[in-house]
């Protein structure tokens, strides 16, 4: 019989809910649902609404129901490190706070003055950043915040909704992984890390890992979308672990970028990586599927041209796309990574703002905005590509760039001209696509990652970018290195 696998994939900016299916041809996909997220400011706090984010679910599960279709399973991916607290009687005790809450801003160090930086690298290889769940939890518990006292269990985003879903309470390894409180080395929650923030391990759900089981959809959601007993799989929860594992990579001689609101960029490796070098770099190792890890960086990436955005109306992406083609190269350049792009009031003014304080000219047309952005993002990459190419077991070949950003030609184009290797492009919908794979694991109908990959290679179209005009890019790659100011 055919299986139709449900996957949620839930970003920072949107989220989607699609029906995938294996053919003859190979994967089919079919969005049922699309929806946008916002961060919500309250009191000078951000949040994220998670009933929203249920309804857009439920609406999702409703749609397929009227139309017939059958599902065998549903799978949850989302964002990183946030987390719901849960009363002792099941109830979400708060909204869960949104990572670009400034609250965290300087708890990395009030946390290091009782753990060393040192060792809580060593222990989880997680890159510093001060939204990580490990650090947003101590802010709360400095702040006596009075959701995180009343807790009982502390749930990522994705397992939180598949506990809205089936009333069970998991931790996936993936998303747990982003929380920096899962040892690298030992794959679980490590305690002295629980410790140092006031936790214990009864805390958190049952652990499971990718493909395992979490429950089935409860009789009341059962009643409300028309469904049966579904079961909900825990896939990758995090978004960038199931993008990576729909890398249509054929070997391990790639690094990969998956490209949304942030560019995650990295290698994927057998074993942690974790010494002097990733540390003082600052290089993550998120937990992945079949035992993997990802050694990447994450890089701002189109947040920069999405919150820009909200200043243009409706202008649609192609349009401005077209504007930055026809602008003047490398007028002015940011660093992405800069703090002030992190969460400001507007961001077209933090750019021109940036530019003005660098001594260059200042960007005043969109096109030259948007210009400004993708070649400071291209240059980014190459910075984070020489340090890749240092830290990497295996030599980098291609750059795989896979995501919605993965649509851009001229990012995509830039890129390999900054970088000099091919860059191959696609697919974009690789989140949903590693997210169903994993349900097609589960459900014995696909074997392992690397067959999976073969098959997106086969039967999803691929644009591959060859590097043009390196000279020029490498010209301006100094420019880059010399308009970059401390953080
Ligand atoms: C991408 C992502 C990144 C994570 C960031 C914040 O959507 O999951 O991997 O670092 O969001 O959670």
């Amino acid at each position: 019989m055919k299986q139709n696998f449900f996957a949620v994939d839930l970003g920072a900016t949107s989220g989607r809910t699609i029906l995938g299916t294996f053919t003859e041809s190979g994967l089919e996909l079919k969005e049922i649902n699309r929806f946008s997220n916002h961060l919500i400011e309250v009191g000078g706090h951000f949040y994220w609404d998670i009933y929203a984010l249920y309804r857009h679910i439920i609406e999702g599960l409703k749609l397929v129901a009227h139309s017939g279709e059958s599902i065998t399973s549903v799978g949850i991916d989302t964002w990183g490190v946030d987390f719901v607290c849960v009363g002792k009687d099941g109830n979400l005790l708060r909204q869960p706070y949104a990572y670009r809450d400034p609250h965290t801003v300087g708890a990395p160090e009030v946390l290091f003055a009782r753990i060393s930086r040192s060792e809580v690298y060593a222990k989880t290889g997680i890159q510093i950043m001060n939204f990580n769940s490990i650090f947003q939890l101590d802010t709360l518990r400095r702040n006596q915040d009075s959701a995180l006292e009343a807790t009982d269990k502390i749930l990522f985003m994705p397992d939180a909704l598949s506990y809205m879903l089936t009333g069970e309470m998991v931790t996936e390894y993936t998303i747990a992984s982003t929380a920096q409180l899962v040892n690298a080395y030992t794959r679980r929650l490590e305690p002295d890390l629980l410790e140092a923030v006031g936790l214990k391990e009864k805390n958190f759900g049952r652990f499971v890992f990718p493909g395992e089981k979490v429950g089935v959809l409860t009789e009341k959601v059962q009643k409300i979308t028309g469904l049966g007993a579904i079961p909900v799989i825990a896939v990758a929860g995090h978004d960038t672990g199931s993008a990576v594992a729909a890398v249509p990579a054929l070997d391990r001689n790639f690094a990969y970028l998956s490209s949304g609101t942030w560019s995650l960029m990295g290698v994927e490796t057998d074993a942690p990586v974790i010494n002097a070098e990733t540390e003082s770099l600052n290089f993550t190792n998120e937990g992945g599927v079949e035992g993997t890890i990802r050694l990447l960086k994450n890089i701002c990436g189109m947040w920069l041209l999405e919150r820009s955005r909200l200043n243009w109306g409706e202008t649609s992406y192609s349009e401005l796309i077209s504007e930055a083609e026809t602008s003047e190269p490398f007028r002015s350049l940011i660093n992405p990574d800069d703090d002030c792009f992190a969460n400001p009031v507007n961001m077209e003014q933090a750019i021109m703002e940036y530019c003005r304080t660098t001594g260059q000219p200042v960007p005043e047309r969109r096109g030259q905005i948007v210009r400004c952005i993708f070649e400071s993002l291209a240059l980014r990459y190459r910075q984070v590509l020489e340090n890749l190419c240092a830290l990497s077991p295996h030599p980098i070949e291609t750059l795989h760039v896979i995501g919605g950003g993965s649509r851009n030609d001229l990012l995509n184009q830039f890129t390999a001209n900054a970088i000099d290797i091919p860059v191959v492009a696609g697919p974009s919908e690789a989140t949903a696509i590693g997210n169903v794979m994993i349900q097609a694991m589960a459900a014995g109908e696909a074997t392992d990652v690397a067959g999976m990959r073969q098959l997106i290679h086969r039967s999803i179209p691929l644009n591959t970018y060859q590097p043009r005009d390196t000279e020029a890019w490498d010209a301006a790659y100094i420019q880059f290195k010399n308009c970059i100011r401390p953080n």
